[in-house]
């Protein structure tokens, strides 16, 4: 499969991971748009918002309590930090494996950016 998520996951792609169990990982984004910049996906193969299955309901349930851990842990829980899942072209996605964005270090803003 040509997922570069899946490779991240698989190990054949470096990361910098910050939280990893059997269901989840968590790594620093290459491209950060926020002094922290950290995405959250699922080792399963989902690719879009669109394709969360019932059956997913605990797993992407499980993402946002992994997203509040690491915004504790990165210090930003209280100052505040965004959390953003982008669907499709118009969505802005551009890796097709489900992600969450989670932002924070500074005064965000242009949510619709
Ligand atoms: P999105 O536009 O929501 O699909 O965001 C994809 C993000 O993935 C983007 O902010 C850059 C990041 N990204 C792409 N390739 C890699 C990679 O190989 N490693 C890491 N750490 N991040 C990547």
């Amino acid at each position: 499969m040509d997922c570069i998520f899946c490779k991240i996951v698989e190990g054949s792609i470096p990361s910098k991971k910050v939280f990893e169990n059997e269901r989840i990982i968590a790594f620093h984004d290459i491209q950060p748009a926020a002094p922290i910049h950290i995405l959250i996906i699922p080792k399963k193969h989902i690719p879009t918002m669109n394709d969360v299955a019932a059956e997913d309901d605990a797993l992407i349930a499980e993402i946002f309590s992994v997203a509040r851990q690491i915004a504790k842990e990165q210090g930003v829980d209280e100052s505040g930090y965004r959390l953003v899942n982008n669907c499709n072209a118009e969505g802005g996605q551009v890796v097709y494996h489900l992600h969450v964005h989670l932002l924070g270090g500074k005064k965000l803003s242009g949510l619709a950016g």
